[in-house]
């Protein structure tokens, strides 16, 4: 058995490690340690699979062994092609789900209110949709339809670029990355990277950073705008986080996933009265909905529902004994959980055409009929409850937190202290004025997955606490944003991590000093917020004294967010590295050489206490240019 203290700090973790180890259950941590030593080529990115002629490896280690592929791609190009790939289909996930919240707002209209009529409209004013004389849902099945053209349009660039600040837009133009269509810009990396394609590192690089700017400024903003249109914008609001929100006496129900589509209609269909009765028919004292990963984000920013645990909880949750459905849409969803749950009486209930797991049922959800396939998938679990067997054990561990911090929520917070006399409000002039004075040294984005090469959240909260003790301010999301509030950093007690600075901003703002900004395709919030700060600053989003920073990332969905926050102008600085490490040409370009050519640059640095050290450097190197 691995000693659960050295790979987690979260306490409720270890307890239920600990009951998946009596019961024999295999967690990702011990399939983890089974898998050592992992392969060398792959982790390096020298291993080529794009043609059958292959797999073809790259031997560095020794002058002995092969220094190019049977088809004579170099180190160079193997390792830029993987990367580039690995992006594309991070950029391919979070856009697609973009493309099903346009989906579903056109499927919608019509048939239901949309919850935010105001960013509706200011949407429609952005792309140009006239707006006089039509009602709120014929504009949002315009906007709907822009929205899914952005996808495959055939000339133009992509919409939402415009938002970015303009000396960004002209670079963007100049190095010719400015995205055009979201698809087409996917497709043209696995076209360029098929065998006897693009050999140029350079080159391949550049198309990968096309396809993550089409995820950032595209796909994932989609995603993020429309489903605050569809479901509303969120607002702060407290909830509780960790395993221990399950609850003993209800039928608990994890919505696990990413789209909010789905998790809205559980939400709703778990509210319905007759389910409640039929729950309470079979012994349960009512229904508790909990959320995992970004869906539980999503749910916990627009409804307050429980924070049940991120990526490496998945499993843990089924060990409590205590779930009677774990129902998933896309992404991040371990096939594992299939395993576990044959354990227990858990049923897994999966609902997308897009992800189907053997061992679980498959109950398709349909947008449209969202709410009667909703309760169909609770009425599944509700009669669950009876068949729990073995020890039902949930840990004693949950904190709380403040969340929801929308930018329009942060603006509306910065409303607050603005001198209305002198400065109209709705900007971000507070904020900046706190930044230039030196009150509050910077901002870093704390985001991400977890990932076993890491010691589980502990290098969250680490960096977290060393950001704030120097006065930097932090914003999370995704699974990084799980840890920060399991770790308490979203209460107002976490002042006391805080430098004077901050904590002085915190008071006066009543804020948390971790600000919970959504899902990772929220990710699109921080660019439109460090836009809206460039732009009132007069600069580009390069020239501010900002980071990012992926301590546990593992997806390829963080890849192309790393890739886009760096094509955005951010210093980006990864716990894990990508597999590039086998091609020093590659590496150099993306810790290197991208800076003088975007202003931003990837940073590989383990050790989260070093991080925060090189990001406080980076922030004061930027204070300094920017004369404050
Ligand atoms: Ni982001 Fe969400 Fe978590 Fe990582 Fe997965 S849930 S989209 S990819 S693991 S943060
Ligand atoms: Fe090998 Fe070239 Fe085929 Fe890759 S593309 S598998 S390096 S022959």
């Amino acid at each position: 058995m691995i000693n659960c203290e050295l790979f987690t700090c979260d306490a409720a973790t270890k307890k239920l490690y600990e009951k998946a180890k009596k019961e024999r259950i295999d967690t990702v941590w011990d399939r983890a340690l089974a898998m050592q030593p992992q392969c060398g080529f792959g982790e390096m990115g020298l291993c080529c699979t794009n043609c059958s002629m292959g797999p073809c490896r790259i031997v560095k280690v020794s002058d002995d062994g092969p220094k190019a592929g049977i088809c004579g791609a170099t180190e160079d190009t193997i390792a830029s092609r993987n990367f580039a790939r690995a992006v594309a289909a991070g950029s391919a996930a979070h856009s697609d789900h973009g493309r099903d919240i346009a989906l579903a707002l056109y499927h919608a209209t019509g048939k239901i209110r949309v919850k935010d009529e105001e960013k509706l409209f200011k949407i429609a004013g952005e792309w140009g949709i006239a707006v006089e004389g039509k009602d709120a849902s014929r504009i949002a099945r315009e906007v709907a339809e822009k929205a899914l053209s952005e996808f495959g349009k055939i000339f133009g660039k992509l919409l939402f670029l415009k938002r970015a600040p303009h000396k960004r837009q002209n670079l963007w133009d100049e190095l010719g990355v400015a995205p055009e269509a979201i698809d087409r810009e996917i497709v043209e990396v696995l076209h360029s990277t098929h065998m006897g394609s693009d050999a140029d590192y350079r080159n391949i690089i550049r198309q990968a950073i096309r396809a993550a700017l089409s995820d950032g400024w595209g796909g994932s903003m989609i995603g993020t705008e429309l489903s605050d249109v569809l479901f509303g914008t969120p607002v702060p609001r407290k909830v509780e986080a960790n395993l221990g929100v399950l609850k003993k006496e209800c039928v608990n129900i994890v919505v696990h996933g990413h789209e909010p589509t789905l998790s809205e209609a559980i939400v709703m269909a778990a509210r319905d009265p007759e389910l409640l009765e039929l729950a309470k028919k079979q012994g349960a004292e009512g229904i508790n909905v909990v959320g995992m990963c970004c869906t539980g984000n999503e749910i916990a920013m627009r409804h307050g529902i429980p924070m049940a645990g991120d990526f490496f909880q998945q499993e843990l949750a089924i060990v409590t004994g205590a779930v009677e459905a774990m129902i998933v849409d896309v992404q991040c969803i371990m096939p594992s959980l299939a395993t576990v749950a044959k354990c227990y009486h858990t049923k897994l209930i999966t609902t997308s055409p897009k992800a189907k797991v053997p061992g679980a049922i498959h109950m398709e959800f349909d947008e449209q009929k969202g709410l009667d396939i909703a309760k169909r998938i609770v009425k599944e679990a509700v009669m669950n409850f009876k068949n729990r067997k073995g020890e039902v054990y949930i840990p004693d561990v949950k904190s709380e937190g403040e969340i929801g911090y929308s930018l329009e929520a942060i603006i509306k917070i910065l409303d607050r202290v603005t001198n209305s006399f002198a400065h109209p409000s709705g900007t971000v002039k507070p904020l900046v004025d706190a930044i230039k004075s030196g009150v509050l040294r910077g901002a870093v984005a704390i985001v991400g997955c977890n990932n076993h090469k890491q010691p589980h959240n502990s290098c969250h909260v680490t960096l977290a606490k060393e950001l704030l003790r120097r006065d930097i301010l932090v914003v999370t999301t995704g699974c990084g944003a799980h840890s920060c509030i399991k770790a308490g950093l979203m209460s107002k007690e976490a002042r006391k991590y805080c430098g004077k600075g901050l904590a002085t901003v915190c008071e006066l703002l009543d804020i948390p000093p971790v600000l919970h900004m959504g899902s990772c395709v929220d990710i699109s919030r921080i660019l439109v917020l460090l836009s809206e700060v460039a732009n009132y600053m007069g600069v580009d989003i390069s020239d501010l004294p900002v980071a990012a920073a992926a301590p546990e990332w593992m997806s390829e969905k963080a890849q192309s967010i790393g890739l886009y926050a760096v094509a955005s102008g951010i210093y980006v600085v990864l716990g894990v590295s990508p597999a590039v490490t086998g091609s020093e040409n590659v590496t150099n370009y993306l810790t290197k050489d991208l800076e003088s050519v975007l202003g931003g640059r990837f940073e590989i640095e383990k050790d989260p206490v070093k991080a925060a050290e090189k990001i406080a450097v980076h922030i004061e190197n930027k204070r300094k240019r920017l004369g404050i």
